[in-house]
């Protein structure tokens, strides 16, 4: 069974603002597949030897411990002084989605309860006993986790939850999330141990593009989406907001700065960092004092409302030339070097002067005027030699939009720039010209494994549609906690069943909705990732085929294009996410229009070959209705910055059509 086949254990819907993760019966972290059904016995559903769920993103090591435990009606949550707050409301929500009707939250166990979950730093006593072994490792982050039952039976038993740190016990609990399944009858939690901590310490999104940005529902969606894929970053870049770029030397307005404090919360109670950036370079004057007096208070205004993480990108500016004459006074003619010398200056007066001055904030990030090349130049060997060394400096590979990036760049990179470098993806971004009526939803790819040793992190820069991008970023997440132990086919698979909330059809219906959106074009002619694989090995040799043999031909393809026709319907009534459902609307649309169309193209070649030319005419006008409707579709220009037509399975769909006409039309 593949991964994209194989998601057939349903996780339970977790409720409330928890989108369910649902789990293919794969071979994950913990090894095997799944052992079959029933329960308790060597290798059966449940037993002490069957196959964990599979947990994304991949645990860095996990493996069976004994027999799973049901989860019972009522169930003891025991906290410390230790325990932090987050973690433990959503332990409460995930026990109560589990089927606990009122956890108990004590700081002792009462010794009568079924279910006891030990929730806190892994260094406590009881966690540490509790744990038996199974090492929180020494990782800003890890966690460890163990399930044991209380004895033979199914029932009762002791949940440890011990973090490295806060972060650690949050992610302690998403794992245990995942873990509790329903298989044919009680749930039950998985009996794993797991060690577990992330490769990346940076992870997460940059919502860094141009066009419509993100509205205040869907960031503070998309926090808590990052938090479930245990993810610690949001950078708050967009372009197409003015104070954060145009006009950065004036001060939100009050409304502004008010929804900016929601987020900051909402991103600190999932355990993410709200990273504020603010974006100086079309106008600032690096030597003017007041400039970046200009700047800290603008910073100022961030950290009052909670912020601890800063960015002051550097990005899209023109640097060879000033926007004063006292830079010219200052640093000379314009040119790379004086650039990066005045950028050095300005960046390491924030890092040295505001954040060394403001308590709890984190380095600094920055994105470099040159950031997509590994060609050394005077401005890299500038920034180099003068950029503070706790400068975190963004990279988003060879290219603005890189095929690949592997382990050599990355070192390069990191070479070039003196420290590791903090990797911006240009994916799944939708908004350059050759993204121009797409959605791009295919599994994160062509990155090395082994990238963590050369990167401080990974981030995103996602598409205008928050909703819509959660397919890509879920994969991202993925990577950048275990690269290593990343693979694709799985992640994808996860991320379509997290989608779908862990109903297997409508899972299915989402892995086929991102084939036909599987292309992510590079900003030249050949895209990176390519359009329909899936599609185009089932039309592939098609016409072969049917010149040998046209009735098995078309039987063979009609499932195909049952599943484009369905897939839409399946989508809007199995996936709760409403976010998704309002992105993916008009592609939705195209897809059903497109199904249709494919159906009726093989009914016009049933038709001929049953020599009956009236029908073949009908199926044909409701074939030609169908594609003209679709390809009529556009995408809503007020939440796309490229405006154009709806492109799904391009050029396939249409090219199978054009053959269907050709057979009629001799
Ligand atoms: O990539 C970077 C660092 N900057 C901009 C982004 O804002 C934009 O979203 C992407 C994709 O078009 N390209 C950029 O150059």
């Amino acid at each position: 069974m593949s991964a994209a086949d194989g998601v057939r254990i349903k996780v339970l819907a977790l409720g409330l603002a928890l989108l369910a993760a649902g789990v293919p019966a794969v071979a994950s972290a913990a090894g095997g597949s799944d052992g079959g059904s029933g329960g308790g016995g060597a290798g059966r559903t449940g037993g002490a030897d069957a196959a964990l769920p599979t947990v994304s993103p991949t645990p860095q090591h996990a493996e069976r411990a004994g027999g799973d435990v049901r989860v019972p009606r009522t169930a003891e949550i025991v906290v410390g002084e230790d325990t932090d707050a987050a973690a433990r409301r959503l332990l409460t929500d995930v026990l109560k989605a589990g089927g606990v009707r009122s956890p108990e939250v004590r700081d002792k166990p009462s010794g009568r309860a079924r279910l006891t979950v030990l929730l806190g730093e892994a260094t406590r006593d009881d966690i540490a006993e509790a744990l038996r072994g199974t090492a929180a490792p020494d990782h800003a982050e890890g966690y460890a986790l163990r399930v044991s039952r209380a004895g033979k039976r199914h029932d009762g038993g002791t949940v440890a939850l011990g973090g490295t740190d806060a972060a650690g016990q949050f992610y302690a609990v998403q794992t245990l999330r995942q873990l509790i399944t329903e298989r044919h009858g009680p749930r039950r939690i998985a009996g794993a141990a797991i060690s577990d901590h992330p490769s990346m310490p940076l992870r997460g999104t940059i919502e860094g593009f141009y066009g419509p940005p993100w509205t205040q529902a869907e960031r503070l969606d998309h926090v808590r989406f990052l938090g479930d894929t245990k993810a610690n970053t949001y950078v708050y870049a967009p372009k197409d907001d003015p104070y954060h770029r145009e006009k950065w030397r004036e001060p939100y307005p009050q409304d502004k700065l008010a929804e900016l404090g929601e987020l900051v919360e909402a991103a600190r109670a999932h355990h993410v960092r709200f990273t504020f950036a603010v974006s100086p370079g079309t106008s600032i004057c690096y030597s003017d004092p007041d400039d970046v007096k200009a700047l800290e208070a603008k910073l100022q205004s961030l950290y009052d409302l909670g912020v601890r993480d800063f960015s002051v990108p550097l990005d899209d500016i023109n640097y060879t030339k000033w926007n004063c004459d006292g830079d010219q006074d200052t640093y000379g003619a314009p040119g790379r070097a004086p650039a990066a010398e005045a950028q050095a200056g300005l960046l390491n007066a924030v890092q040295r002067g505001f954040l060394a001055e403001h308590e709890g904030t984190r380095p600094l990030q920055t994105v470099p005027t040159e950031y997509g090349d590994l060609t050394e130049t005077a401005y890299k060997k500038t920034l180099r030699e003068k950029l503070d060394a706790d400068v975190e400096v963004m990279w988003t590979g060879t290219d603005v939009v890189p095929p690949e990036i592997t382990d050599e760049q990355a070192q390069k990179a990191s070479e070039l720039f003196g420290r590791k470098v903090f990797v911006w993806d240009n994916y799944p971004v939708n908004d350059f010209e050759q993204t121009k009526g797409r959605l791009l939803l295919a599994p994160y790819d062509k990155r090395d494994a082994g990238l963590s040793e050369h990167t401080s992190g990974l981030v995103s820069n996602p598409m205008n549609q928050a909703g819509a991008s959660k397919l890509a970023v879920f994969t991202m997440s993925d990577f950048s906690w275990n690269d290593r132990g990343y693979d694709r086919d799985r992640s994808g698979a996860q991320a379509a069943a997290y989608l779908a909330g862990g109903d297997a059809r409508s899972a299915a219906a989402v892995r086929t909705f991102v084939d036909l959106n599987h292309m992510a074009p590079t900003f030249g002619e050949e895209p990176w990732q390519p359009q329909s694989p899936k599609l185009a090995a089932r039309l592939d040799g098609f016409w072969e085929r049917y010149a040998d043999d046209p009735a098995a031909a078309v039987r063979g393809l009609r499932p195909v294009a049952d599943d484009i026709r369905r897939a839409p319907a399946r989508i809007r009534d199995g996936v709760q996410d409403r976010f998704f459902l309002h992105d993916a609307g008009r592609w939705l649309d195209a897809t059903e229009l497109w199904g249709e169309a494919m159906g009726q193209g093989l009914r016009v070649l049933t038709a001929l070959r049953n020599g009956d030319d009236e029908a073949a005419e009908a199926a044909r006008a409701a074939m030609d209705e169908a594609a003209e409707k679709a390809s009529a579709l556009t995408v809503d220009p007020d939440e796309h910055h490229q405006v154009g037509p709806v492109r799904i399975g391009d050029p396939y769909l249409a090219d199978f059509l054009a053959g269907v006409r050709d057979q009629q039309d001799g």
